[in-house]
């Protein structure tokens, strides 16, 4: 088994600004600058312990390229396209790429196209037998990005530009999205609606962001009515409730599905520190959940598991839950456990709850729509 591994400095120079992520600074209304809460340190700490404990030396470096007008354009509208360009071009940054808190630095444009580029270049290497799967710590994030919209400090939609790359140019039909950021993957989901040979399935924190988004009913329309899963999980919800909805709805889901490829839109922002988020999953949670997707894809799709970073802003919690879930990824352990193990035990005792269970159970309803 090869684990792919895609990183490039200049993800880490996507200027997200001193706008913290709600609003520019304004002294005379109060509102102080903050470093974006969307900026390069957890992801270089991830890259860095990668890198530190030696599983950089476990996997297979993909040098990214940029993705294409012709590739962007799969999924966005040449319209937006261009808005990204133009707001990337702007001299001293300051641009937005639609929503007013997802900012574009100067030559952001090109970064987000390497962003995409990066997961493009692995489900390539996955689909020729190059990596059996991989993981790809890009910035600027995807996941919220509809066709002619950025918002929630997404740029382009990373992970849906690899599956229509993967379905055009790789023969690979068949792809099932797993996205288990805190926030609902409401663009790709939008990108995928009506679409039946694309399964989007979302765990997420019930109306976190975007607000009013990500519930049970939303099930795909059209043609693509039923291939649209969410699992709105309330807030508070940890270990327990997460592997529930994996056991209860991914893997049931995916089983139907018979993906010929699984991309993971791979949030690390559902772990019991993050700031942007209230549930409780530990290093150990991802630990378990990749194990199981991992072990899905091994029966579904060749080991064919595509990941793609998305949220996470703990800088000291995240790092431990990437390195975990890279070890199940590649099969390997380093000598470094989670330091904070002792402390999250005693965060997460949380046990599995009614009305966990019940929005677990709703979504789990829906899977035989599937076919
Ligand atoms: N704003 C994401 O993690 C993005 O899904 C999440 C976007 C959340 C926006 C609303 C929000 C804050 C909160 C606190 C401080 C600043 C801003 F796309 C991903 F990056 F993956 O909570
Ligand atoms: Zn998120």
């Amino acid at each position: 088994m090869t684990t792919g591994y895609v990183f490039h400095p200049e993800y880490l120079w996507h200027d997200t600004g001193t706008s913290a992520g709600l609003l520019p600074a304004d002294p005379t209304a109060g509102v102080q600058p903050a470093v974006h809460v969307e900026n390069p340190d957890a992801k270089r700490r991830v890259h860095e312990l990668i890198h530190a404990c030696g599983l950089l030396g476990e996997l297979m470096v993909i040098e990214p390229r940029r993705a294409t007008v012709a590739e962007l354009t799969r999924v966005h509208t040449p319209a937006y396209v261009q808005h990204i360009k133009t707001q990337s071009d702007l001299r001293g940054g300051g641009g937005d790429a639609g929503d007013g808190f997802s900012p574009v630095g100067h030559g952001s444009y090109d970064i987000a196209r390497l962003a995409a580029g990066g997961l493009i270049e692995l489900v390539t290497a996955a689909a020729h037998g190059d990596i059996t799967n991989g993981y790809a710590l890009v910035r600027p994030p995807g996941h919220h990005a509809t066709a002619n919209q950025g918002m929630g400090f997404c740029l382009f939609n990373n992970i849906a530009v690899a599956a229509r790359h993967a379905q055009a140019e790789l023969g690979l039909a068949r792809v099932a999205v797993v996205d288990w950021d805190a926030h609902h993957g409401n663009g790709t989901q939008a990108i995928f609606n009506d679409d039946p040979s694309v399964l989007t399935i979302s765990l997420h924190q019930a109306g976190c962001f975007p607000p009013d988004s990500g519930w049970t009913h939303e099930n795909g329309t059209g043609d693509g009515t039923g291939y649209a899963l969410n699992v709105p999980l309330p807030p508070g919800s940890g270990h327990a409730a997460y592997l529930n909805a994996i056991h209860q709805v991914v893997l049931p889901a995916l089983d139907r599905f018979a993906p010929d490829l699984i991309l993971l839109a791979n949030g690390f922002d559902a772990n019991v520190f993050d700031p942007l988020a209230r549930q409780m999953l530990t290093a150990a949670s991802y630990r378990e959940m990749t194990r199981l997707l991992v072990s899905a894809a091994d029966q579904l799709c060749h080991g064919r598991l595509i990941a793609a970073h998305e949220g996470g802003y703990s800088p000291f919690y995240t790092p431990y839950c990437a390195l975990a879930f890279l070890e199940e990824l590649t099969g390997t352990t380093t000598h470094v456990t989670d330091p904070l193990a002792a402390v999250v035990a005693g965060y997460t005792a949380e046990p599995f709850l009614p009305h966990q269970c019940e929005v677990i159970a709703a979504a789990a309803q829906l899977v035989e729509r599937i076919s």
